[in-house]
């Protein structure tokens, strides 16, 4: 059993419009900390990061919002960082994608720490691979991998001698949205992408294992971030940038159960939640029962699979 960190992250300013800032509240509504508790796990609640903005950043005309969300990649990085060095199991609790700025970073220092490769699980329907000279829209909620690998260099958000994380170690998963400058970028630096297409003609059980082997092979941790769009809109609709064609309930809960098994995730961000958006909290109860599946819910007890 694992003691269990929950750290609210209400920010919006990344995505460009309002409301992903009422997703923590959303998600324990929708009761992410008792159903982790039932499964026999300890949850601490930290409530939510409420970071002033970081005014000793100047305002970039290619990223929105810049104080903002530089403030909570600053808190998430701390944050995070003292939860896994204690030996608890941060979730963030989302709040838009530019948070993953601060975990990855947070979690890139832990496994530095602890002499351990990090790998990233990005389950999305973007590759959210853009920087201010490349993205379209500014809007930073599209740039969290480009920035934790080092290629979104362009202000003093964190310390300029924080671990980066080797793009070649990302995974992502359900992509199905990629602008044209990013999908130049993705392919230069070696970025594991498993589209929709390849989810279709592979299978997602061939691809998770696929992807579990290579972290256990390198004795790796496994930070998983969960976009709500990584889902069928018509499944998760509560998000502000859906994206027709996406993982089903099963495909989505299968990626759980097999990682649960595998013992090797060490940090989830829950992100994107627009309850604004949402359908009477469904989108807020997947990710509750997807968080649950990944922490030891089960169908039922079966052997384990040998590695
Ligand atoms: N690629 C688009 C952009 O950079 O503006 C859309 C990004 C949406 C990002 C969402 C969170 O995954
Ligand atoms: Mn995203
Ligand atoms: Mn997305
Ligand atoms: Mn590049």
């Amino acid at each position: 059993m694992k003691t269990i960190t929950l750290i609210g992250a209400p920010i919006e300013e990344g995505s460009g419009r309002r409301g992903a800032a009422m997703g923590p509240t959303a998600l324990r509504i929708a009761g992410i900390d008792t159903v982790l508790a039932e499964l026999g796990h300890t949850v601490n609640d930290e409530g939510d990061l409420r970071p002033l903005p970081a005014r000793d950043l100047a305002n970039h005309p290619g990223a929105n919002n810049l104080q903002s969300v530089a403030a909570f990649a600053r808190a998430l990085d701390e944050a995070v960082h003292d939860t896994a060095r204690k030996g608890h199991f941060p979730i963030i609790l989302g709040g838009d994608h530019a948070l993953s700025m601060g975990s990855v970073s947070g979690m890139a220092r832990h496994a530095q720490d602890v002499g351990r490769p990090l790998f990233v699980l990005w389950l999305d329907a973007h590759a959210d691979f853009n920087s201010p000279a490349t993205s379209p829209s500014g809007n930073m909620h599209g740039m969290p991998v480009a920035f934790f690998c080092g290629e979104a260099e362009f202000a003093p958000i964190l310390p300029k001698d924080r671990p980066l994380v080797d793009p070649k170690k990302v995974y992502q998963v359900g992509i199905r949205s990629v602008d044209a400058r990013e999908r130049e970028e993705i392919a230069e630096h070696g970025v594991n992408v498993f589209d929709m297409r390849a989810i279709d003609e592979m299978g997602m059980a061939h691809i998770i294992r696929q992807i579990v082997d290579e972290v256990r092979a390198a004795n790796g941790l496994l930070h998983v971030s969960l976009d709500v769009d990584f889902m069928d809109p018509e499944l998760a609709p509560g998000v502000g940038t859906t994206v027709p064609g996406g993982a089903t309930f099963r495909e989505a809960h299968l990626i759980m159960e097999v990682l649960c098994d595998s013992g090797l995730v060490s940090s989830l961000d829950v992100v994107e939640l627009n309850p604004f958006l949402d359908d009477r909290g469904k989108s807020a109860r997947i990710l509750v029962e997807l968080t649950a599946s990944l922490f030891g819910r089960r169908i039922l007890d079966r052997p384990t699979r040998a590695a």
